[in-house]
């Protein structure tokens, strides 16, 4: 495996070691996590962590307004500019995402130019969710491939896997989401470029430490995001 994942950080200060872990298992992985000044000191953690495992681990760290899709435009560019990765992965830094999955992804990525890990193909693979999460996740995923046609099963997942030449023809900079829709509208693009995008399964486990950063301006913007995209792609 030669693959960079780029990991958003704001107060994990206790996943992200656990994490790093679970990344660095696998041969050939590096990782990027991108910190948004978190006042939890999980910056330095990351620091620390990068010390120890030179030349696996680096830290970008952000300054200014914080945002889930400010910083993974940061950090994709970033990835592609270093241009030594195969694949670029995206991933949650709460322990959602299992690093286990990792190979699936990338295998899968081989035959495809985005591939997403999904909470959906299999019924639904969630664990510790409470039932409003669960409706919510779903009703928004109903929601946005109603808007915008699109046919994947999980359209809001952070677990993905890019082929780097794949996302270095994405207009990365041009995204204009601050927070989780910026997923949404990756997709999007990428399906409108005609990227091949491919789905694995994944079980997607709650955080158990720390909390959400879902805010109420964040809904909104996933709210309104689909129809900005469509009626920006007429
Ligand atoms: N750099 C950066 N990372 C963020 C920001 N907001 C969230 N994140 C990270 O993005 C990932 C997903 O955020 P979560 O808070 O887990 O959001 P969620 O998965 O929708 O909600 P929960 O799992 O219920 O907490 C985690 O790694 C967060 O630390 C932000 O403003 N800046
Ligand atoms: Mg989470």
């Amino acid at each position: 495996m030669n693959v960079l994942i780029v990991t958003p950080t704001y107060n994990e200060r206790d996943n992200l070691p656990v994490l790093a872990e679970g990344i660095l298992k696998h041969d050939g992985a590096r990782m990027l996590v991108v910190d948004d000044g978190s006042p939890d000191g999980t910056g330095a953690i990351a620091d620390a962590l990068a010390a120890q495992h030179p030349g696996r681990i680096e830290v970008m760290h952000r300054t200014g307004p914080r945002g889930l899709g400010r910083s993974y435009v940061d950090g994709l560019l970033h990835a592609i500019r270093e241009a030594r990765a195969e694949f670029i992965c995206q991933m949650d830094a709460d322990l959602s995402h299992n690093p286990e999955y990792l190979p699936d992804l990338v295998r899968a990525a081989e035959g495809n130019d985005l591939v997403i890990g999904s909470r959906y193909l299999r019924g639904v693979s969630v664990v510790n969710w409470p039932l409003h999460r669960i409706f919510l996740s779903a009703f928004g995923n109903r929601y946005i491939r109603l808007i915008t046609s699109l046919s994947t099963s999980d359209c809001t997942s952070g677990y993905r896997c890019w082929r780097r030449e794949a996302l270095a023809r994405m207009p990365i900079a041009d995204m204009v989401s601050d927070g989780y829709s910026f997923l949404v509208e990756m997709l999007y693009e990428a399906h409108r470029r005609g990227l091949r995008i491919g789905e694995v399964p994944i079980i997607f486990i709650e955080r158990r430490l720390g909390q959400s950063k879902l805010s109420g301006n964040v809904l909104l913007e996933s709210l309104i995001m689909p129809w900005r995209l469509v009626f920006r792609s007429r």
